[in-house]
């Protein structure tokens, strides 16, 4: 080595140039490195892109497929997801509204603005925005009236129509009425879940009552105390006061054959239901043709059940879809 050869007069030198290197580095590098996007974070602070001032660590991730808060994921962060036939949507923690999947009515373009609920039909949604009104987009038919225009507390979107909770916990429905599922009783009412054909709603003394097409019995709800209920296709399924699942209708596919536990919340599909146990687990059943009753493992807070896909969102707000990808409803974003 070269400083094997400098004598004991020569090393001084050389050990105080290089000390004086290092003091002038260690001078010069902070005001050498640049913020180039202003963000108030350099690259050795960790921003992953110094020209994007909407990156850098512990920033907003936006569901636009980057990387905004340079954890080394394009994560999307949601506050709920729902899922309809071939598509889903979900909200931002802005309130920005997000769809996925399936387009050929624009029903995976939703409306901008700031909304407080989402919920997918089978070709269209219902949002609501900051003032409870309704907003529609997706498919219409010739026949389809629109909601009415007042505040809702609810929103409900079948097939092709939907229903609503007004701010006295009156149900109104808009939209077909072929099998009379936009016929709601009188009464006050917590929560509506609008089905394929048929409506089911919990009314304030927590009674379970469906209206609408009764095939199988998927409108003859049965006694009991409910905390939450679901309108499928030829099923409906609730949570009773004591956290068991009770469903009724056609079981063809084992779809009226829910888990036994306690749980918080469930959702009925086409011919599938998945509900979250106490502890934050997905559980489905009824068909699993297309993996839609094979959920993943995990923290869940929200499940939806669509036509052959399901939907969950995890603790950590990012969501998961398993079942039919056909259109891409079972790829969230990112
Ligand atoms: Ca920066
Ligand atoms: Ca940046
Ligand atoms: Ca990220
Ligand atoms: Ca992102």
């Amino acid at each position: 080595m070269m400083v094997a050869d400098y004598g004991d007069r020569n090393r001084l030198p050389a050990l105080l140039t290089g000390a004086l290197l290092l003091l002038s580095v260690g001078a010069c590098g902070p005001t050498v490195e640049v913020d180039g996007d202003e963000d108030g974070f350099n690259l050795s602070d960790g921003d992953c892109n110094d020209s994007d001032p909407a990156t850098y660590p512990g920033a907003a991730e936006f569901c636009d497929g980057e990387d905004r808060n340079c954890d080394g994921a394009a994560n999307c962060y949601l506050t709920t997801v729902s899922a309809g036939a071939d598509h889903s949507c979900g909200l931002t923690a802005a309130g920005d509204l997000v769809c996925w999947g399936g387009n050929e009515e624009g029903q995976s373009e939703p409306p901008t603005g700031i909304f407080t609920q989402v919920s997918a039909g089978d070709r269209y949604n219902l949002g609501l925005d900051t003032d409870g009104l309704v907003v529609e987009w997706g498919f219409h038919n010739s026949g389809h009236t629109a909601a009415p225009e007042i505040p809702y507390l609810q929103v409900s979107a079948g097939v092709e129509n939907g229903c609503g909770i007004d701010l006295n916990n009156v149900v109104h429905c808009w939209g077909d009425n072929g099998e009379g599922q936009s016929d709601p009783p009188a009464g006050t009412f917590n929560q509506v879940s609008t089905g394929w054909f048929h409506t089911c709603s919990t009314n304030t003394d927590g009674q379970a009552v469906c209206w609408g097409y009764d095939t199988d019995g998927q409108s003859n709800a049965p006694d009991g105390t409910f905390l939450e209920v679901s309108a499928g296709r030829y099923h409906s399924c609730g949570i009773e006061s004591s956290g068991a699942l009770l469903c009724w209708g056609r079981n063809g596919a084992g779809e009226s054959s829910p888990p036994p536990g306690s749980f918080t919340q469930l959702s009925t599909g086409l011919d599938h239901s998945c509900a979250i146990t106490v502890s934050g687990e997905v559980l489905c059943w009824g068909r699993d043709d297309t993996g839609q009753s094979s959920p993943p493992g995990g923290s869940f807070v929200q499940v939806s059940a669509g036509e052959a896909h399901s939907c969950g969102l995890r603790d950590t707000g990012q969501v998961a879809c398993w079942g039919r990808n056909s259109a891409g409803q079972a790829t969230p974003p990112e």
